[in-house]
């Protein structure tokens, strides 16, 4: 149901935002995030088994609070980002953008015309409350709130470029793709990894565009705000429950004195540093 982007209001007004993921695809998850009280919920479409109708449900779901929940979709296809941005999600999260060409046409893709090529159907969509918001389509637009990933090595000789797209809100760099990009995959603490991301914090920065991330390798979601991020989303439902259900298993080890079993060491990754 349409509200005022309560996320895009902190991030212009400088007020930096906490928010986590979910993967699940389950409602009760958003349900509980958003009761929880993060400032935004991004629903992982990318990885997962995320999909349209779950994200439905989810936005459903966690409507009874004030997080935004914004969508990282699996492409920057138009047709999907069409779909939801009428099934009424705030804001899309869209990986692994590597050109100005790419950010620009996403930008198209969620604006109506003149501004851009959104098919309407407005009246009879969840992102107007069904037609019982009448001036959705005049305010639409400027609502929404638009995340580009640079998260390769490609699109950080970009950087500059991409955030200087109009209508691109948040550059949102991803360590673990990039480190991947140039061949160190997860070791994101690595000095190669980290000048990259300078370089990309630097350009992003010349143009004035807020920035966002997840915590790395020697990097907490507390460094990341003192380095002035504009938001930082960390933890997921799936990894607090890998970690709750490792906790349980070493107590269930250790009380039956079994022969000590190792548990396989997690990759690492976006959502377990
Ligand atoms: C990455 O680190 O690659 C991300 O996409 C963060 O979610
Ligand atoms: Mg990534």
């Amino acid at each position: 149901m349409f509200r005022p982007n309560r996320l895009k209001e902190r991030i212009l007004s400088g007020q930096q935002s906490f928010g986590t993921w979910l993967q699940s695809n389950y409602p009760a998850f958003a349900e509980m995030a958003a009761a929880a009280g993060f400032d935004f919920i991004i629903l992982d479409q990318e990885h997962g088994p995320g999909d349209e109708r779950g994200a439905i449900d989810m936005m459903r779901a966690a409507s009874g609070a004030p997080a935004t929940v914004l969508v990282r979709v699996p492409s920057s296809h138009p047709t999907y980002l069409k779909r939801l941005l009428d099934a009424g999600c705030e804001g899309v999260v869209v990986p692994m953008v590597e050109s100005a060409e790419e950010a620009k046409a996403i930008v198209e893709a969620c604006r109506y015309a003149p501004r851009g090529t959104r098919g309407n159907a407005a009246d009879i969509a969840r992102c107007s409350s069904y037609g019982f918001q009448p001036d959705y389509l005049k305010r639409a637009d400027d609502n929404f709130l638009i995340v580009v990933q640079i998260e390769t090595a490609k699109a950080v000789k970009n950087a500059r470029a991409i955030a200087e797209v109009d209508g691109v809100d948040v550059v949102f760099i991803g360590p673990t793709d990039l480190s991947g990009s140039i061949g160190l995959m997860g070791q994101t603490g690595h000095p190669d990894v980290e000048a990259l991301i300078a370089e990309a914090v630097r350009e992003v920065k010349a143009v004035g565009k807020p920035l966002a991330t997840v915590p790395r390798i020697g990097k907490t979601w507390q460094d990341l705000m003192g380095e002035g991020y504009c938001f930082v989303a960390t933890g997921s439902e799936i990894y607090s429950y890998r970690m709750a259900a490792t906790e349980l298993m070493k107590g269930w080890r250790a009380y039956r004195k079994a022969e000590e079993v190792q548990v396989a060491e997690a990759p690492k990754g976006s959502y377990s540093t």
